[in-house]
């Protein structure tokens, strides 16, 4: 099933939705996007953290000196149109700006801003049965980019370079991701979400100033943590404390909230979904799913 597209202002048939292959983004990685779920909740399909995720888009295109051609509102309101047009439940909304086609070379000043948002349905990003089984993982040989040379706290095409080694280094080594660690040696993240120990009760998980992408999930995550009385420490830990864990799990839109039951053949505690991890993932289905929302991060589609 193909769904319409939201392209530079108007629906258009998928596949009607081409750019130039001189645009800008395909030469030079001049894109920034987002990655939004939206559920189908016994109180009716909403879009989780709508708000927040444009927000971060938007931020990601001024980092780059990137004109919106749209505001805050605008691709909100799009983002619902497209769920509510398209009739779709459980989904998956990508919203795109990019630099277009225009002079060639590295200079993106006198490229237009294209804008696009799609929808389509988008299962466990990790498999199926990963949120209950876990996944086995391992430590990437690449590291996560170093500040000040790829800005993290922006959502940004170009930053995938480095994920997309990352994941296929882990599929062709038999794991189904990886962890980068930064170039001081810390764990950072995984190639498309971030991450989190667990021992002794406590969460540990690396700090935005870390290169790591300032995750929606992971804010989730410590909110929800801070209401169960689950402490949550930001700092530099260490590879080896992956080994000594008693629960890892990743978190991210498409991930959700996964846990990890091996990394580099170090299994996680006791190779089970531990406790904190399941509470957790309760909490997150709770809103999720039951449409229990006390911190106001649904907007209701109205379909
Ligand atoms: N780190 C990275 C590098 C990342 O790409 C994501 C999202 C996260 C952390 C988690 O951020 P958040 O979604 O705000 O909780 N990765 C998106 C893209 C995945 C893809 O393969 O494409 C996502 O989860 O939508």
């Amino acid at each position: 099933m193909k769904y319409d597209i939201w392209f530079n202002g108007k629906f258009v048939p998928h596949e009607d939705a081409k750019v130039h292959v001189l645009s800008h983004a395909i030469h030079y990685g001049s894109s920034v996007f987002e990655g939004i779920r939206a559920y189908d909740t016994k109180k009716g399909v909403a879009i989780y953290r709508l708000g927040e995720h444009i927000r971060r888009l938007l931020d990601s295109a001024k980092i780059y000196r990137m004109q919106s051609p749209y505001d805050q509102e605008i691709i909100e309101q799009a983002s619902i149109e497209i769920i509510s047009r398209s009739k779709l439940k459980a989904s998956y909304i990508r919203p795109i700006l990019f630099r277009g086609e225009g002079p060639m070379g590295v200079n993106p000043l006198d490229n237009p801003v294209e804008t696009a948002i799609a929808a389509f349905p988008w299962g466990p990003y990790l498999g199926e049965d990963s949120f209950e089984q876990g996944v086995d993982v391992q430590v990437s040989s690449w590291n996560r980019f170093a500040p000040n040379t790829l800005p993290a706290l922006a959502k940004a095409g170009g930053n995938y370079l480095n994920a997309s080694l990352v994941k296929m280094e882990a599929l062709l080594n038999g794991y189904i991701e990886g962890i980068m660690l930064t170039t001081s040696g810390y764990l950072a993240e995984g190639s498309g979400e971030n991450l989190f120990i667990v021992r002794d009760g406590t969460l540990y998980t690396a700090p935005t100033s870390f290169s790591i992408l300032p995750g929606i999930t992971r804010s989730s995550v410590i909110k929800l943590a801070e209401i169960a009385d689950i402490p949550v420490q930001e700092g530099s830990v260490p590879r080896e404390a992956l080994y000594l864990a008693d629960e890892l799990f990743f978190t991210g839109t498409a991930a959700e909230i996964t846990p990890i039951r091996s990394v580099d053949k170090y299994v996680v505690g006791d190779g089970k979904r531990g406790p904190v991890t399941k509470k957790l993932q309760e909490m997150f289905l709770d809103i999720v799913e039951e449409g229990n929302d006390p911190f106001k991060w649904l907007t209701y589609v109205g379909q």
